[in-house]
């Protein structure tokens, strides 16, 4: 991806809203939400459906985010990203790797990755990540996590070993405990359980964005 684009994606961070199933709630449900209350990146991000399922709702989260200018990354599968027209695929360790993916995809996609502590965020910025998403900053019962939280002190230590990437803190990340997230200067926040388990989704998106925002103008 040209440094440009990658300038740009750092400023367009902010909020980062990833997609699940929730009682009564799609994910489409969740980035409708999520594009109504102003997120500029969606993930979707599926552990359960069948691939022909995935695809269907790929599309239609496609379709979602590309009328409204949002971009949309998929986890894990680089297969759906390129058959939906996907921006970018977001991969953890037991996905492809950034290498292999980078052959399949070329220069032009955005591709993410997992980091949970300096080492891999090092590697991802060497092998030429767009941006990590870099956590679990709190317990949380979204993922079943390989390491424990590596709290705010590993999100700033993790922020001085790479500047120049885009950055996003994700793990157990709520209205009460952005600020201070925020406060170590990450690009952007990923949340899931924030926006998806909210009665009033597209609201909180707003109020979690609002706080992102004003920390992000005050750099
Ligand atoms: N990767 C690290 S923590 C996490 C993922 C996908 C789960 C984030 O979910 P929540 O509900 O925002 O804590
Ligand atoms: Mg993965």
């Amino acid at each position: 991806m040209s440094s440009q684009f990658r300038a740009e994606l750092k400023d367009n961070m902010g909020l980062y809203v990833i997609t699940t199933e929730a009682p009564g709630k799609s994910h489409l449900d969740v980035a409708s939400a999520a594009i109504e209350g102003g997120a500029k990146i969606i993930q979707y991000r599926d552990k359960l459906s069948t691939n022909r399922r995935m695809y269907d709702i790929a599309k239609g989260l496609r379709k979602l985010t590309e009328d409204a200018g949002v971009k949309l990354i998929i986890n894990d599968r680089v297969d759906l990203v390129l058959a939906v027209g996907a921006d970018g695929v977001h991969l953890g360790e037991d996905d492809f790797s950034l290498k292999v993916t980078r052959g399949i995809l070329g220069p032009e996609y955005i591709i993410g990755i997992s980091a949970t502590s300096i080492d891999e965020a090092v590697v991802a910025y060497r092998d030429g990540a767009d941006y990590i998403g870099v956590g679990p900053v709190y317990h949380t019962d979204s993922k079943k996590c390989a390491v424990p939280p590596i709290g705010i002190e590993g999100i700033a230590e993790i922020k001085v070993m790479v500047m120049n990437l885009p950055m996003v803190a994700i793990g157990g990340i709520s209205i009460d405990n952005v600020d201070e997230v925020m406060s170590v200067k990450p690009d952007g926040i990923a949340v899931i359980s924030a926006v998806a388990s909210a009665q009033n989704m597209a609201e909180a998106v707003r109020m979690l964005n609002e706080k992102i925002q004003r920390a992000l103008v005050d750099d």
